[in-house]
């Protein structure tokens, strides 16, 4: 389990935390809580998940013991431009958070695959709704991180694409300084959204763009 003092810590905001050893998805779960009125950033992390999802209904395999699966929630006051750019934002905060805790070298994949030499070690799915009663629009950016390969390694079918950031963790607060790292750099960013400042350092790391 993660250490919430540590996580609260070294965090430079004050959010609602929820941290949990095994949840179905931190997306879903923080869907319900949106839509219940929990407030703007408000954490969830997860060291396992039992229905890990991706994009268009894929899964994203989330074991216990081997990476952080967390979302955050957004209730953006901007225009849906902005809003389209979450992912992109975060990516890029990732990337930054990843190279600072790790001797990796990020490149972003379209917009919500993170990868090192080691195949996909990180993905982020953004996902937005409005609340049925308020119409208050509310957007939930989930990241799931693969630290270390899972005890069994990866299943075949992403044996050949998915990689972890260590092959055994440096620090046993690893976890939890990647969280609140994530907080610290992800926020600062978000709050000036409409600026896309951090698009010139998004297309310098996509691994797609040009190529
Ligand atoms: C993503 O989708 O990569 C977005 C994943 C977002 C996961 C986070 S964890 C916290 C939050 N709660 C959730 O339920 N979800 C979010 P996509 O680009 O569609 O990639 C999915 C594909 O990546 C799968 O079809 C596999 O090929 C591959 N994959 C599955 N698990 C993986 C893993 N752990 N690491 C790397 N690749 C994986």
């Amino acid at each position: 389990m993660f250490s919430e003092e540590y996580i609260k810590k070294h965090l430079n905001y004050d959010i609602d935390i929820s941290l949990y050893d095994s949840v179905t998805s931190t997306n879903e779960i923080l869907k319900t809580r949106a839509l219940s009125g929990a407030p703007h950033l408000s954490l969830i992390a997860a060291c396992s998940q039992t229905a890990g999802r991706g994009r268009l209904g894929r899964n994203f395999f989330s074991p216990p013991g081997s990476g952080i699966y967390m979302s955050i929630l957004l209730r953006p006051h901007g225009t849906l431009e902005d809003s389209l750019c979450i992912t992109t934002c975060s990516a890029v905060a990732m990337c930054r958070v990843i190279e600072n805790v790790s001797a990796a070298s990020p490149g972003i994949k379209w917009v919500n695959d993170i990868y090192t030499d080691k195949g996909k070690v990180c993905g982020i799915l953004t996902e937005g709704g409005f609340h049925p009663d308020t119409g208050d629009f509310y957007a939930i950016c989930g990241i799931g991180v693969n630290l270390t390969p899972p005890p069994g390694g990866f299943p075949c079918d992403i044996q050949g694409k998915a990689g972890a950031l260590f092959d055994n963790l440096p620090d046993k607060h690893i976890p939890e300084k990647i969280i609140s790292d994530f907080i610290n750099t992800f926020v600062p960013m978000y709050n000036n959204i409409s600026e896309k400042t951090f698009l010139p350092e998004y297309r310098k790391r996509s691994i797609v763009i040009g190529k």
